[in-house]
């Protein structure tokens, strides 16, 4: 059986020549400048230095990279019993969730290299980066902060967990310096302690994703013989930057993220 495919017929009428496209971006409209006052009483404050730059960088990360946000969540049951026997068994700094997520991050970092990477200049390599230098979102009152925790893979939860407070206070008390926020790998932003559900989190360039969490909560599982067992679950939000890294490539690296997290013995070695 033949097909007859249409052929595009040759014109001899010269080619009509298109207006240039403008860039994309370049032709919104301002910001609207809008005198709030005519409406009601207001107060204006300044924003910080740090708000300022970060609301750039935001801006351009927002603008430049295809995002897609992935959702899972982790059975974090048995890690949550570990973290509390640990606690109430004395140490010498309290430990929360972070530091083992941290932990559990590497490991799937570990099996997905090309989480951690990033495209260099050109846009046409991904340098993939042999080391695990995790950054994590900070609150702090001069606006949001990201300090950079170096060689995760080689620290013990404990040493962690000292790492994280003291660079956290530092941060909350006096801010941090450019070199303490250079060079992640990888960003944790955790909301944890604060709620929610899920979220989007904004990947942080030129790392190539970013995993959100949010506060943990009971979910019922059918167990054995029908039973409900109620188990905690950890709410997976992953950021990833799609030019790199398919939605495949995200529902494998949250799948073995939450395989870690359910395994406390896993997450510790
Ligand atoms: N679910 C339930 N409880 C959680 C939790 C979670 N996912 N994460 C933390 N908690 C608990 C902690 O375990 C701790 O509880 P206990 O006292 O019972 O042990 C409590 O919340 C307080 O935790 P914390 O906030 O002091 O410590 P942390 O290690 O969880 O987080 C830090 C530290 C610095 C990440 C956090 O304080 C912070 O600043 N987060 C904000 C990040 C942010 O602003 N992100 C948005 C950026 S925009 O993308």
């Amino acid at each position: 059986m033949s097909v007859d495919i249409p052929v595009a017929k040759q014109s001899s009428q010269p080619a009509v020549e298109r207006p240039a496209q403008p860039a994309f971006g370049s032709d919104l409209p301002p910001w609207p400048q809008v005198d709030f006052s005519e409406f009601g009483e207001i107060e204006t404050r300044a924003l910080s230095r740090v708000q300022v730059l970060t609301a750039k960088y935001m801006a351009r990360n927002w603008v430049t990279i295809p995002h897609v946000t992935h959702h899972d969540d982790a059975d974090i049951t048995d890690l949550e019993l570990l973290r509390k026997a640990q606690n109430e068994a004395g140490v010498s700094t309290k430990l929360t969730l972070l530091p083992y997520l941290i932990k559990a991050v590497v490991g799937a970092l570990q099996s997905f290299p090309q989480f951690n990477a990033s495209l260099d200049g050109t846009g046409k390599n991904l340098v993939f980066k042999k080391y695990f230098h995790i950054g994590v979102a900070v609150d702090t009152r001069f606006g949001l902060l990201v300090p950079v925790l170096r060689d995760c893979d080689r620290k013990s939860i404990h040493e962690l967990a000292a790492e994280l407070q003291a660079i956290t206070t530092k941060a909350r008390d006096k801010g941090l310096s450019m070199a303490e926020m250079s060079g992640g790998s990888f960003t944790i932003s955790s909301l944890g302690s604060f709620g929610g559900t899920a979220f989007t989190p904004i990947v942080n360039a030129p790392e190539v994703a970013i995993l959100g969490v949010t506060r943990a909560q009971e979910k019922p599982r059918r167990g054995s013989g029908d039973a409900i067992e109620w188990r905690l679950a950890l709410p997976l939000s992953l950021s990833y930057d799609h030019r790199v890294v398919n939605g495949a490539d995200a529902a494998r690296f949250t799948a073995r993220l939450a395989g870690l997290l359910a395994d406390p013995a896993a997450v510790e070695a």
